[in-house]
């Protein structure tokens, strides 16, 4: 009986390489009565059989023995494991579209240290594209983006499953993915400016339930890179060229509308705002488009001769368009977006 207890028992043993190894036998002597726990603990690597194992820490005198065998990170394990369920479930609802929007902290500062051109520097700008693309080619979910000074908008398909829509860490991922980039293409931008030090971003999830609620999401902060960028445009006119201090240009555009401040720019300083960059003036869309692209090769012809060949290839590339998103003429063209979702 024994015997063939202690069989299949050593069947059951597997001791583990790299691991310390957390043995417990507990046994019956002859009379039944007596139990005995045992406890061993091996460190990785023992180099012992299993069959030397179970005649050591048993000896020859019980007849029943029972086996419970565990590595030391699974006891841990189950004995803390407990603490996950006081982590919060923070699924997004489905069916609706996930905007992450994220925002630089500080960029007032952060500007001003890194002598960026004012009211808008054309490299900060390309470097926040970039850093929305290199996002864009790691989330195949993100199906546009739109950004404006120290701001990017993720739209996620609106059945989007990455990461079983859990909030935190989608947020998470994108923000530190796009700080990362951020800081990692800063010198192919500012290639003369010393990044002084780590910029950050904060990051929200926001959910729109409907296609119009996307649309206003996007035309609201399309309208604000307009009002923040015809103030600031007015504001340093009026500081570098019309020799205003910060305070007397700020109060000189208080109470104003948008066309007192046309107006201040065109018949003072000779600017047309609506002639300005679109760049500056609408911000920038990231959508995922199929554009031709030329190539070249070089072939034998039948002369014989090596001779360059052209040709065109269509390839997925993200496209930025620096155009209105308010109106109905975007989403008219690109049906594809909300098109599915009708
Ligand atoms: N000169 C210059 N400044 C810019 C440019 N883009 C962004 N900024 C600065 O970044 C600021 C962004 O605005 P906010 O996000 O409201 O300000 P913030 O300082 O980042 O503050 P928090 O976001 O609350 O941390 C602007 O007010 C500008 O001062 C730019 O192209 N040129
Ligand atoms: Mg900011």
């Amino acid at each position: 009986m024994l015997q063939k207890q202690k069989h299949i028992l050593l069947r059951n043993v597997a001791i583990r390489p790299n691991l310390f190894q957390f043995l417990r036998l507990t046994t019956r002597t002859g009379n039944g009565t007596t139990r005995r726990s045992i406890t061993a603990v091996f460190k990785p690597n023992t180099n012992l059989s299993r069959s030397e194992f179970v005649s050591r820490v048993i000896g020859r005198s019980c007849y029943y023995f029972e086996i419970k065998h565990f590595n030391i990170s699974s006891m841990a394990q189950s004995k803390f494991e407990y603490v996950r369920k006081f982590e919060s479930d923070d699924r997004c609802l489905p069916n609706c579209w996930m905007v992450v929007r994220l925002d630089g902290k500080g960029f007032h500062k952060l500007s001003s240290e890194h002598d960026y051109d004012k009211p808008n520097d054309s490299r900060a700008l390309a470097l926040m594209t970039k850093s929305a693309v290199r996002v864009m080619e790691e989330f195949n979910e993100i199906c546009l983006a739109y950004g404006q000074s120290d701001e990017y908008s993720f739209v996620f398909k609106k059945d989007s499953e990455l990461y079983n829509r859990r909030k935190t860490k989608i947020e998470t991922n994108i923000c530190s993915l796009f700080s990362s980039s951020f800081v990692y293409y800063w010198s192919n931008f500012f290639p003369q400016t010393y990044l002084k030090y780590p910029p950050s971003f904060d990051g929200r999830v926001v959910l729109y339930p409907t296609n119009q609620n996307l649309r206003d999401y996007l035309s609201w902060r399309q309208a604000d890179c307009h009002i923040n960028n015809l103030y600031n445009t007015a504001f340093w006119a009026l500081v570098q060229q019309g020799g205003y201090s910060p305070s007397k240009a700020e109060e000189r555009l208080r109470g104003t509308v948008a066309s007192d401040k046309n107006e201040i720019l065109f018949s003072e300083f000779g600017i047309n705002y609506n002639n300005l960059p679109e760049l500056y003036r609408k911000g920038t869309i990231l959508l995922r488009r199929k554009v031709e692209q030329e190539h070249e090769k070089n072939v034998v012809g039948q002369n014989g001769m090596v001779e360059t060949q052209r040709y065109t290839k269509r390839r997925m590339t993200i496209l930025p368009l620096n155009v209105d998103i308010i109106g109905d003429k975007f989403w008219e063209e690109n049906n594809d977006i909300l098109g599915s979702y009708m």
